[in-house]
């Protein structure tokens, strides 16, 4: 049944914190920010109770994809600072008691990698086959509209296949055209990989974070897939859980973490992954990875038209995608809790109406969920969407890519607006709001993306020493999870699936149980669970004076409780 208090991992119990270091903290006024300014903060870390960090990439990288596209995976980005500012930031965050997650981009290099330099060469080169190459669509002329090897389309818009007229050959992209995919069906590729993640464990990090792992291994009939909207073919039948998926990572866990002393983390990034296959991925016994990210509840409000065809989110839905993952993973597996991170809107913004209130409820939520939960850097501040008006102050690659996409088929730039402001990557990329200066304590230069005005009143400097901000309440369920078993172990029960406003649920250990109930409206409720609350005990709330007393929880605004029942 799951893990047991005595054999369940560190990571069980722990809330890791992902940093986005181009935006978290800049110690040399360039106005990106770097390690040193990451180690001149990790006391905040600290002082939040994290029992890890996820680095976004810090590798040497041109930052056509801020880092996801890697020149050097042995090298640190001077952007970002050197080796021995790397290694300062490990003994800083060791001495305090976190473990350090790198970030693994291996579906991918960057086109300026030596690898693929080496590769796009010449057909002969040793490296050819590193990457995946194929030859123009039979009966085309190579390079010529419609004649990519099959009719896929990019994550970040147009073909997945970029024609190199000095080969006479495309090579495969899943995302932008300058990060080619590596050839996974190459052993030399993978030896490679390995040893690179055995030279950074050696180097003292306790594990990864594997971007898009998923996606690493094609079906190499290479068929063409059933048209999307964009026009451009759905090829995830071929490479999303691809036919050697589990055999690629349990090699990699043979490779590099079997025979290390030491429990390490890994998350899988697997967009499309379903909970019965991540059952699978996470099985302790297979020895894949511990944990996988999944994306149902992501695409929860969205249309038909992808990512940025926006939709209002039905609570039902989420309660019935999150629920299903609950249970789907009760007995066998481990999974990931999230809201945001750095390719996703501000779930204060995105779910909540932007107020603290809504930042802690929404908190509240997914903490009490079994699972490891993941706080990406402000979201303990409750900060919110960039809310960028013009398209000149975006940088996403992605963001920019469909904005010249949707104007060009003649989509009104208002209505490009509107869905980059809701859903634009860029909404978590603004600095890190440290305090009410100006550029809120992020950096003395020119920050490479504006600060939110709002930091004036939303940042640490004002939140750390205020018991009701969101910052103590995200305190305070690191905390709980820490200490309560129930919290971290639990059996997970839903509660008034069927209710549109109310997000109430069970978790169960042995005989102690917890109730969850939250108000994910700005509208006062009453919520009558059928159960006499009068001998409960008050674990947590948002909302000083909660009074327990029968069976009818009467629930302010954004309201939410944790409560031990007798
Ligand atoms: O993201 C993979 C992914 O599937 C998406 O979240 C994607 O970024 C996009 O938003 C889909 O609409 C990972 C990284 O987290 C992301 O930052 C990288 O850009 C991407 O892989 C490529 O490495």
């Amino acid at each position: 049944m799951g893990w047991t208090v005595e054999d369940a991992p560190w990571w069980t119990r722990a809330v890791v914190y992902q940093v986005y270091p181009r935006s978290f903290a800049d110690s040399d006024g360039d106005g990106v920010g770097d390690l040193r300014g990451i180690t001149a903060h990790v006391d905040h870390l600290a002082d939040l109770g994290v029992g890890a960090v996820w680095l976004s990439p810090v590798y040497a990288s041109p930052q056509v994809d801020n880092g996801y596209d890697i020149s050097d995976y042995d090298d640190i980005d001077p952007v970002f600072g050197t080796m021995a500012d790397f290694d300062e930031l490990v003994g800083a965050l060791h001495d305090r008691g976190i473990r350090l997650v790198m970030d693994l981009v291996v579906n991918h290099t960057s086109d300026e990698h030596p690898w693929f330099a080496s590769s796009r060469a010449s057909r002969e080169d040793r490296r050819r086959d590193w990457y995946v190459w194929r030859p123009a669509r039979a009966g085309h002329e190579p390079g010529t509209p419609g004649a990519e090897p099959t009719n896929w389309g990019s994550f970040f818009g147009g073909p997945t296949w970029t024609y190199d007229e000095g080969t006479g050959e495309y090579y495969l992209h899943l995302f932008a055209s300058s990060q080619p995919d590596l050839n996974w069906e190459n052993p030399q590729v993978r030896a490679e990989v390995y040893a690179m993640m055995n030279r950074w464990v050696d180097r003292g990090v306790d594990g990864f974070r594997m971007d898009v792992v998923n996606l690493i291994s094609k079906d190499q009939s290479f068929g063409d897939g059933p048209v999307r909207a964009d026009g451009l073919g759905d090829g995830s039948a071929y490479y999303v859980s691809g036919p050697r998926i589990h055999e690629f990572l349990a090699q990699m866990h043979q490779e590099v973490f079997a025979g290390r002393d030491g429990v390490f983390l890994t998350v899988g990034e697997m967009p499309g992954v379903t909970v019965e296959q991540a059952r699978v991925f996470t099985d302790p016994a297979r020895r894949e990875v511990d944990m996988v990210f999944d994306f149902e509840h992501m695409g929860l409000d969205r249309g038909p038209g992808g990512k940025f065809d926006v939709r209002t989110l039905r609570l039902t839905d989420l309660k019935a995608t999150l629920g299903r993952w609950q249970t789907g993973l009760a007995d066998v597996g481990w999974t990931s809790l999230y809201w945001d991170n750095h390719d996703q809107p501000r779930i204060c913004s995105r779910w909540g109406d932007g107020t603290p209130a809504s930042a802690k409820a929404l908190a509240t939520v997914l903490h009490l969920h079994r699972g490891t939960p993941y706080v990406y850097q402000g979201e303990e501040l409750g900060m919110t969407n960039a809310g960028l008006t013009s398209l000149d102050d975006y940088q996403d690659i992605e963001s920019l890519n469909y904005a010249a996409a949707a104007l060009a088929q003649g989509t009104d730039e208002a209505q490009v607006l509107a869905s980059l402001a809701a859903m634009g990557r860029d909404n978590a990329r603004t600095p890190m709001q440290w305090d009410a200066s100006e550029h809120a304590g992020f950096t003395t230069g020119t920050p490479w993306l504006p600060v939110n005005p709002n930091h004036t009143t939303i940042n640490v400097a004002a939140q750390r020493d205020d018991p009701h901000s969101v910052l103590s309440h995200y305190r305070r369920l690191v905390t709980l999870r820490r200490e309560d078993a129930t919290v971290a172990l639990g059996r997970f029960d839903m509660l008034l699936g069927d209710d549109e406003h109310v997000y109430a649920f069970t978790r169960t250990l042995a005989d102690d149980r917890l109730l969850v109930v939250a108000n994910l409206t700005a509208k006062a409720r009453q919520v009558d669970l059928g159960e006499d609350l009068t001998a409960a005990t008050l674990v947590l709330t948002t909302h000083p004076g909660t009074v327990l007393d029968g069976p009818v929880l009467h629930l302010r605004g954004w309201e939410a409780v944790v409560v031990r029942l007798a």
